[in-house]
């Protein structure tokens, strides 16, 4: 079956792609579109050409998968030009999303319709290349060159209702838009046509334009090089003729595409889609989950819960006496009031979100409650009475979850009623905010409550994956190992600058000892000296010289780095050298690069032992919790990608 077909409206020509699962430009799609043009042109009866799609969504782009292979004609440009300046005038229908080369193929009509929900843009730089079909050279010409400027260096998509006010789409269509796109061809022509954008005049911009542009994107990029090179096809747009133009931009996307910066985030990308449905579960029915409960309303329990909120679900919000239950109501009012400053949120889609969480001290409102989620004190004693009670009232079919990051997992579960209902649901902070969900069964664990897990997943919009049971899952025992080789590096003679300025220079937002700082040197001393004082053999660290010297980071004088009071600038700190002066030897000197290779090399060592023990169960989810986990750069596709791809 063709998956782009022709039918007729009067004499209004409606071309239907229907490449599963979304219109992706595949050749097959390209050699049909091209096919229609050439077939729509020579039947004197049709006056106009309507563009749709079938399923979920207009096109979403290049097909992805084809890109490790050398381009196939018929070429995308080729076929939006010939869309372009075909004699009868072809009008976008656009529902779900249109993006990358689908939405190249939209600016090649003459007019774009669009559905209300629908979204419209040009992501190319986030898979480590630039837009290959005239979206650079097309979209300055219809939004002009800031907006033009934000679509492509940033990659992020804009709602319908944003791209009708910068020009990206002619009209927004409320109900059936195949029947409002035919209507609108068949009389929306009575005016003179627009002219095709490649025959448009570009708007230019000044120097300055281009040169804060430049340092902007290069600060925010770190290394990335895919979002400088798109604008330089903009500033290219804007400077020479339109096939200058074009020509500059397809080299600049062949040269990007073969990168291994490009092949990195196609890693991610699929990974990522990979990541939210393991095949182990394939056919394995979930639980329903019509509503959840948090115990603990701190940071955390109030994250889970806004995330819970953001999904829609309604939420008891458990805490041990009236005054804790407000004080995590005010968390979530905070979230929520963070939320509307940042413009996510409407100050009424907030107070929604807030209305659906119930407070409450009585663990019996859980009686009918799908999912709790555990979100209290470290400590196992505490967690083990959460369970205990929740083993009393809930359902036996409940979902019962806990978010511990450094306890067993199987000790808390000890006991418990029901225990194939029993998971481990490991959030990063703020929960609301960070993607990263490690899903952590225990041996009792069923299927469906496994299954639960990722569904959930899905729903909040988060990346899962399946982490075994050690000490710090996935994450953090890749985190405890990464630190101790930046100690090991400073041990040598490194100095603790050094360390931060190279990861930052790898692409990190910061290095080891600066992140330490910030978040507190003394939560991991106190694991350490709670693992002593359980009797296990851990050696002294750098860190626990700080910490018993008070300097537990940015929320005393100081950790690793002294800080001016209000200021968060790290100054060299005399008595860090002083206190680790015993510890250091004066080993060799060692560059940026051979520091990042050092920290990403055991980062990479740590992941090969953790798929060896069965912890993670490939190494592409490894480099999915480090990239949604820890910030390790998206663009070196995570620690096992880029130690393994330059040993391939
Ligand atoms: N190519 C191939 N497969 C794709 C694809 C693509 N562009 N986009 C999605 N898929 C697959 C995906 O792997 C998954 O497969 C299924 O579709 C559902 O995806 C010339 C060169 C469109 C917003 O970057 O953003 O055009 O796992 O789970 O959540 O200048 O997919 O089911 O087998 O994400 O509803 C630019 C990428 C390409 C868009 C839908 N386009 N896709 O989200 O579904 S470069 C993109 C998305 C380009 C031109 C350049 C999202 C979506 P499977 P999903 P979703």
């Amino acid at each position: 079956m063709s998956i782009v077909t022709i039918a007729r409206e009067g004499n209004i020509a409606v071309v239907t792609i229907d490449n599963a699962p979304v219109n992706a430009l595949s050749q097959a799609v390209r050699q049909g579109l091209s096919d229609a043009v050439a077939e729509l042109d020579r039947d004197p009866d049709v006056s106009a050409v309507v563009l749709t799609c079938a399923g979920r969504t207009f096109i979403a782009g290049a097909d992805v998968s084809e890109f490790d292979k050398p381009p196939q004609p018929p070429h995308l440009p080729d076929v939006v030009s010939a869309i372009e300046l075909a004699a009868k005038p072809w009008v976008a229908a656009i529902h779900g999303s249109a993006l990358g080369g689908g939405f190249e193929v939209a600016l090649g009509c003459r007019f774009r319709l669009a559905s209300a929900e629908a979204m419209v843009g040009l992501p190319e730089v986030t898979l480590g290349i630039v837009p290959g079909a005239g979206g650079t050279v097309r979209s300055v010409r219809l939004a002009g060159v800031e907006a033009a400027v934000d679509l492509v260096t940033t990659g992020k998509p804009v709602r319908a209702a944003r791209a009708l006010e910068l020009g990206l789409v002619d009209k927004i269509v409320e109900g059936d838009l195949r029947a409002a796109a035919i209507a609108f061809a068949g009389v929306g022509f009575s005016n003179p046509l627009p002219q095709p954008l490649s025959l448009r005049p570009a708007p230019l911009a000044p120097e300055s334009f281009w040169t804060e542009a430049e340092a902007a994107i290069a600060k925010r990029a770190r290394g990335e090089v895919a979002p400088l090179k798109a604008l330089a096809c903009l500033r290219r747009a804007t400077e020479t003729d339109f096939s200058t133009a074009m020509q500059f931009e397809r080299a600049t996307f062949l040269e990007l595409r073969v990168t291994r910066q490009a092949a990195a985030l196609r890693h991610v990308f699929f990974a990522e889609r990979a990541a939210p449905r393991p095949k182990a579960l394939t056919g394995v029915q979930a639980c329903p989950l019509r509503n959840a409960a948090v115990i603990g309303g701190g940071t955390m329990g109030a994250g889970i819960a806004a995330a819970l909120r953001d999904a829609g679900l309604p939420v008891i919000l458990i805490e041990r006496d009236e005054a804790a239950v407000q004080r995590g109501i005010a968390n979530l009012r905070d979230i929520f009031a963070g939320a509307v400053k940042r413009g996510r949120l409407t100050e009424a889609a907030a107070e929604a979100r807030l209305a659906g969480v119930v407070g409450a001290t009585d663990y019996a409102a859980l009686a009918d409650t799908d999912l709790v989620i555990e979100a209290v004190f470290e400590e196992l004693s505490v967690k083990r009475q959460v369970f205990a009670q929740l083993g009393r009232v809930c359902r036996p079919d409940a979902v019962l979850a806990t978010n511990t990051s450094y306890l067993d997992p199987r000790a808390i579960a000890e006991g418990l009623p029901n225990p194939e209902r029993f998971i481990g649901l490991h959030f990063f902070s703020p929960a609301n905010i960070m993607k990263l969900l490690e899903i952590v069964p225990v041996p009792q664990t069923a299927d469906a409550t496994l299954a639960t897990g990722f569904a959930l997943g899905r729903m909040l919009g988060k990346v899962p994956v399946r982490a075994g049971i050690c000490e710090g899952f996935i994450g953090n025992r890749i985190l405890k190992r990464y630190r101790a080789e930046a100690e090991a590096l400073v041990r040598q003679g490194v100095a603790i600058a050094a360390v931060d300025v190279a990861m930052r220079g790898y692409g990190f937002a910061m290095g080891p000892f600066e992140a330490q700082d910030l978040g507190g040197l003394d939560i991991a001393f106190l694991q350490r000296e709670g693992a002593r004082a359980a009797g296990q053999d851990v050696p002294e660290t750098l860190g626990d010289i700080l910490v018993r010297a008070g300097r537990k980071g940015q929320k005393t004088a100081g950790g690793w780095y002294d800080y001016k009071a209000g200021d968060r600038r790290p100054l060299a700190s005399k008595e860090v050298t002083r206190l680790l002066a015993a510890q250091i030897q004066h080993g060799p000197i060692l560059d940026g690069e051979a520091i990042a290779d050092r920290l990403v090399g055991a980062m990479a060592r740590e992941g090969e032992a953790i798929l060896a023990e069965g912890i993670a169960e490939k190494a592409s989810d490894i480099d999915l919790v480090e990239i949604h986990g820890y910030g390790f750069p998206r663009w070196r596709g995570g620690p096992m990608f880029a130690t393994r791809q330059t040993s391939a």
